[in-house]
């Protein structure tokens, strides 16, 4: 019987508690994944071996960077401290299955998210923390200034990625004729390209201006090229079959966007614990408690934001204009100032 039928007492109650659900949510159970996490007391996370700005270990052996801090949020939400976060260093080829396998609790690691990875590998997209491109870069004085100009030209790329597709696709399109000078390792192409055998090389238009910056003697020796060939969001992925984990994954991903939206950062936190308003409660701890829905306590995004500061933060810490790296927010940015950065809202 509908509820605006004059229902019995119980169906009333029924109904109220419905409804109350849908307002509210049910606290959550902890899937098998964060049981696992919480066990064993650390979080495993899958990260690039070596990418600067994106993760990489400093001269003491801490990782650092963008995809780094996104484990160490996620390991601060749910185990409280951020520190608690083994690393795996995977290539390319190695890093799904490495999370199929379980080997890793998290993959936070440059990787594009497609229709293919997230449906048919067993993998699941979380949210997406970095929205790239594949593009192409070319030395200086090549006089190459547009990808059109690749015609029968050599292109250094890695296997084991969505690069040499979107390659191979843009050649066919454009008529280009690119030879492809394919590589197992990203060393090898990197030694290849920088020893000047190869016209151009292609990866994640980030990539390219990490690598440069590494290997060249002066990057402005090296041009990426004003052509996006392909869309590469990046996001961290998890395994299929645990929502719980997904969730948490994802709502630590939204609460630091979210954050920065409300000018919630690592220094302000405290003082926002007694703000007026309620979506900077919630995203501090003193609010409604959203930690319950995701099986976790009211403390879980406030401890995350003090780990890394809020997604601005950790992008001007990592990738800005201040870094080596040197990267625009460009569409990075929040929604509200021009950019893609939009996190669903957390309440
Ligand atoms: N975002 C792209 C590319 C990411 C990627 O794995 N890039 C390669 C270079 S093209 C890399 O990081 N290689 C490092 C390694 O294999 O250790 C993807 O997810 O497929």
């Amino acid at each position: 019987m509908p509820c605006h039928r004059r229902p019995r007492p119980s169906l009333w109650r029924g109904c109220a508690m419905l409804l109350a659900g849908c307002l509210l949510g049910a606290a959550a159970q902890a899937g098998p994944t964060l049981d696992a996490v919480r066990t064993r007391g650390q979080l495993v996370c899958g990260v690039n071996t070596g990418l600067l700005g994106f993760s990489a270990p400093d001269a003491q052996g801490r990782w650092q960077g963008f995809d780094v801090d996104i484990c160490r949020a996620v390991a601060a939400a749910v185990l409280g401290s951020a520190d608690k976060v083994q690393y795996v260093g995977l290539s390319a080829p190695q890093r799904f299955t490495a999370l199929q396998s379980g080997e890793v609790d998290l993959l936070s690691r440059n990787t594009t998210v497609t229709l293919a990875r997230d449906a048919s590998m067993g993998l699941q997209m979380t949210a997406i923390a970095f929205y790239d491109g594949q593009g192409f870069m070319v030395p200086a004085k090549s006089k190459i200034r547009s990808a059109l100009q690749l015609k029968d030209k050599t292109v250094c790329v890695q296997q084991g990625s969505t690069t040499i597709r979107s390659l191979t696709e843009f050649a066919r399109v454009h008529k280009l004729g690119i030879r492809q000078v394919v590589f197992d390792r990203l060393e090898d192409a990197n030694a290849t390209y920088f020893a000047g055998k190869c016209d151009a090389y292609t990866s994640d238009a980030s990539q390219l201006a990490a690598l440069r910056v590494k290997f060249a003697p002066d990057p402005a020796d090296h041009v990426i090229l004003p052509e996006v060939i392909a869309k590469e969001p990046l996001g961290p992925l998890v395994r299929r079959g645990d929502d719980e984990w997904v969730s948490i994954v994802r709502w630590v991903l939204y609460g630091l966007i979210e954050a920065e939206e409300l000018g919630v950062t690592a220094t302000s936190i405290e003082a926002l614990k007694r703000s007026t308003d309620p979506s900077v409660l919630r995203i501090v701890g003193t609010g409604e408690d959203t930690g319950k829905l995701l099986g976790l306590d009211r403390e879980w995004l406030a401890r995350a934001i003090r780990a890394t500061g809020n997604y601005g933060e950790i992008f001007e810490r990592n990738l800005g204009p201040k870094t080596p790296v040197g990267l625009p927010r460009g569409i990075n940015n929040l929604w509200n100032k021009g950019g893609l950065q939009y996190a669903l809202p957390v309440r």
